[in-house]
């Protein structure tokens, strides 16, 4: 397979101005008629240059031009496109194509499930529907007209506005739908089967009312309020923050079993995977329901960035999914709590993107070539590309930064831009250079910044050397050069307060928060009139994606975990000393040394354990002790068994002397009172569930083990019950395999539960997990078909249990392939997302390091690899 280049982009020579589609439903075939209406890009092509439209999996059966059937001298077909010799400027052109949806495992284009139809277009699958050019640059608008049976498909939608309706022959009835505004292909959807609607409405800043319809199989239609709620959440906040309003009268969200991602932006009518749309208190966790506003705002989002300002071509992806994650985090933020998102999005990147940088997949947010687009919807492209567009509005300011994206969306609307597009509408619009933040595009890896902070005395000055380079790469990069990079700083004085900045060249301090620039390889900042050796917070609220070198005292660290008010760092400086003291304890553990824990962390977690004044839920997230899979990327080789061990040696001390503290705090949030979704009664399950799961289960002592009991017995929510499932997981004891077995028997026939039932047992730390593993996938319920079963039982395994996944005989590693490989033949993006779990093969040890080897190089041999696997392993192994 040839990759394709950012760098020969080039318009299409011909344009799509109008489109419409016929689709005829049958079991045995699907009909697709399309009518055209095609010119040439006088830019481009010369006069009677081929026409050639991409079209995949497709059987032609008619094709005309203004009317006449063409000759087969006239055109040639072959596997991914249709090529005419000959046009005219300006033409229609009319092909009836067959297609299988039935028999399509893969999941893009017209697909089924669950007996009902789907579509999925993004990246390059409406060629999978009928020929077209199928790239972002060209945009049409769309009339479809669907026609299936009566009694099996009710229920017909597709983009826009419903226009007409009308009965056929044999039970079969049609409905047309037209989207007025102009749309790539990659936005068109077309849904059919026996749905039923929750809906509700919005009314516009101007006056408009929306109907908000939410189509789900029947009997889910109690698990629908809350995705309703959140739409109209989403509405609302984005006319209040951005000014931006819906277009359409009506706003679609269908909710589908079988899908490969989380969701998708169809122009009004969108299409959920149900994960993210399906919830009610006693199946669906908080997180869960947090998920599904995060999902269902970020899809809405699109309606503008995505929708009505799109992408010139798949390099420029991060454009608008950057730009949209960077959205739907502040949405969140707003509706709960901005430390809180800020420290869940930054756990999030560093332990994922900062890996995918330092593995054989580095890109940058606008990669350079690709051989599969699918393999480039990246935590790369989404998260980094979200701190890069935060990097505007840490500029410019919030103010500065609505201002640029208005002025985006007056030059751009209805276009298909490019990232520099964006950069430049941001840069007029506050009359500033940005051509500095040009490289954060152009660049892969993690930048990294070594800082060195020096007091004088005798000049009452602090000063601050920062350098900066790049974490190495395994991909081969050219040299890096050093990007622009905003750094939030203060400083503290012993007693925690902050101090007055002032600069070297500044006459008075400018507040005690200041913004430092570096755009140099190696920069210095020197404050003056600091009255004695203050205490360094670094990168506040983390303002850039790098990575933070710096030596200094654990004492500083235990200090800004108790003083620095900046939430962010306050928590960061705690995971920082963590760290430092868990890699520390591995390397004894290894070395057969007796482990032994700093008291200056079990005093500073004791504080923290006993502030009152701390938000439950950040109580929470400053307890937690960073998760295996982050230590592991801190060192190499990594060694699972040692960091495994280290943590639990540190949990199980924390547990022994807070023991008191830990029950108590339990005892304090365990509500009696029945659920409620308020704030504060989140907060308070995230706190007591992380008490319960992460420090008392590690005791394994018997009042431990009734009040899991008792929690699993009585909870009257999901939250509760997994959290306590969870707990059990850890414990080799006969309640153990009779909650599973209850919990089974309770929700075996709510697919998105058993998904919870598969991914608590692949999660758990004791040894014999991966022989359950292994039997699960033969269990009755596993599905490689249903990529929701497939990632709670094998992702979570693969990708989050990193002890158990990488257990050194290496069976674990063939399993993976086996599945990769079967995979592979039904659904080559799930598969390729899978075999991904080996990316980071490189940095183990020998061992470990040959036998995943030896697995990819199995993988790689095989004859008909699909190319999204093939990018991946190829890419791996060079
Ligand atoms: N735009 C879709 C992702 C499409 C993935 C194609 N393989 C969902 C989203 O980011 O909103
Ligand atoms: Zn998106």
């Amino acid at each position: 397979p040839q990759p394709i280049y950012r760098h020969d982009y080039r318009q299409p020579d011909y344009w799509i101005d109008k489109v419409e589609l016929a689709v005829d439903l049958h079991d045995d075939v699907t009909i697709v008629r399309s009518i055209l209406q095609i010119r040439r890009n006088k830019d481009t092509a010369s006069e009677g240059q081929p026409l050639v439209l991409n079209g995949e999996k497709l059987t032609l059966k008619e094709i005309a031009l203004n009317g006449q059937p063409l000759p087969e001298s006239a055109y040639q077909v072959d596997r991914e496109a249709l090529i005419i010799f000959s046009v005219p400027d300006h033409f229609e052109l009319s092909t009836v194509v067959a297609i299988k949806p039935h028999e399509n495992t893969e999941l893009v284009g017209l697909y089924q499930s669950n007996g009902n139809y789907c579509t999925q277009c993004e990246a390059e699958s409406f060629r999978r529907i009928t020929y077209f050019l199928d790239r972002p640059d060209v945009m049409a608008t769309y009339s479809t007209t669907i026609s299936a049976d009566k009694a099996r498909y009710p229920v017909l939608l597709s983009n826009g506005n419903r226009v007409a309706t009308g009965e056929l022959e044999n039970n079969r009835h049609w409905v047309r739908w037209e989207d007025p505004f102009r749309k790539p292909s990659y936005l068109f959807a077309l849904v059919a089967g026996q749905l039923v609607c929750h809906h509700g409405t919005f009314k516009t800043m101007s006056g408009r009312e929306i109907r908000l319809e939410i189509w789900v199989e029947p009997q889910n239609i109690d698990k629908c309020e809350h995705a309703l709620l959140s739409l109209q959440k989403a509405m609302q906040w984005d006319e209040q923050t951005f000014g931006l309003e819906y277009d359409l009268d009506v706003y679609m969200i269908v909710a589908v079993n079988d899908f490969n991602m989380g969701a998708m932006e169809n122009k009004g009518l969108n299409v959920f995977n149900s994960k993210f749309v399906l919830c009610r208190p006693d199946t669906a966790t908080d997180d869960d329901y947090e998920d599904i506003e995060a999902v269902i705002a970020h899809e809405y989002f699109h309606n503008w960035t995505g929708n009505r300002v799109t992408c010139r071509d798949w390099f420029q992806l991060t454009l608008k999914e950057g730009l949209t994650v960077y959205r739907d985090q502040r949405f969140t933020a707003d509706m709960t709590d901005f430390a809180l998102k800020r420290i869940r999005d930054v756990k999030k990147l560093r332990t994922l993107q900062f890996a995918e940088d330092q593995g054989p997949m580095a890109h940058p947010i606008r990669p350079e070539s690709y051989i599969e687009m699918n393999n480039f919807y990246t935590i790369t492209v989404y998260e980094k590309g979200a701190e890069v567009v935060r990097l505007y509005e840490t500029l410019l300011g919030k103010e500065g930064f609505a201002k640029g994206l208005a002025r985006y969306f007056e030059k751009h609307d209805g276009q298909a831009v490019t990232c520099d597009d964006f950069r430049v509408a941001m840069a007029e619009a506050n009359q500033i250079d940005l051509t500095p933040l040009d490289r954060w595009y152009s660049q892969a890896g993690t930048p990294v910044c070594e800082v060195r902070g020096r007091y004088d005395a005798e000049q009452m000055t602090y000063t601050l050397q920062v350098t900066q380079s790049r974490a190495p790469t395994p991909a081969v990069q050219p040299a890096f050069m050093p990007c622009l990079i905003p750094i939030r700083v203060s400083l503290f004085d012993p007693k925690g307060q902050a101090l007055p900045l002032q600069l070297a060249d500044e006459n008075v301090p400018i507040g005690e928060e200041r913004l430092l620039s570096l755009s140099e390889t190696q920069q210095q900042f020197i404050f003056v009139n600091i009255p004695q050796e203050p205490v360094l917070s670094f990168l506040r609220g983390f303002s850039a994606p790098v990575q933070v070198k710096m030596q200094r005292p654990r004492e500083h660290l235990a200090f800004l975990m108790a003083h620095d008010n900046d939430s962010f760092n306050r928590w960061d400086a705690g995971q920082i000393l963590a760290q430092e003291l868990l890699l520390n304890l591995a390397q004894d553990w290894a070395a057969g040394r007796e482990l032994k824990l700093d008291p200056l962390f079990i005093q500073s977690f004791g504080k923290i354990l006993t502030d009152s004044r701390l938000n439950p839920s950040l109580k929470a997230m400053a307890m937690m002790l960073p998760d295996e899979k982050f230590l592991g990327q801190q060192i190499e080789p990594i060694d699972v068994d040692a960091l495994y061990e280290a943590r639990s040696f540190m949990t199980r001390v924390l547990a022994r002397t807070f023991r008191r503290e830990l029950l108590a705090l339990y005892q304090q949030y365990h509500s009696t009172s029945p659920y409620s979704n308020s704030r504060s009664a989140i907060d308070a399950r995230r706190l007591k569930n992380t008490v319960l799961r992460h420090f008392l289960t590690a005791l394994q002592d018997e009042e431990v083990i009734a009040l899991i009991g008792q929690q699993f017995q009585h909870a009257d929510n999901m939250t509760d019950m997994q959290a306590a499932l969870s707990c059990l997981m850890e414990l080799e004891i006969p309640e153990r395999e009779q909650a599973l077995q209850q919990f089974y028997g309770r929700w075996q026939h709510d697919p998105l539960v058993l998904d919870k039932w598969f991914a608590l047992q692949a999660s758990s730390s004791l040894p014999k997990t991966l022989d359950r593993v292994l039997s699960l996938a033969s269990h009755p319920d596993f599905n490689l078909r249903n990529p929701n079963r497939v990632r709670s039982l094998i992702w979570t395994f693969c990708s989050l249990n990193q002890v158990r996944f990488h257990s050194a005989d290496g069976r674990a590693y063939k399993f993976l392939a086996e599945l990769v490989l079967e995979l592979d033949r039904l659904n080559p993006q799930l598969a390729s997302r899978l075999v991904g779990a080996f990316n980071q093969w490189r940095r183990f040890d020998k061992l470990r390091r040959n036998l995943m080897e030896s697995q990819l190089n199995t993988i790689i041999a095989q004859p008909n690899l699909s190319t999204d696997v093939y990018e991946i392993v190829s890419r791996s192994l060079n």
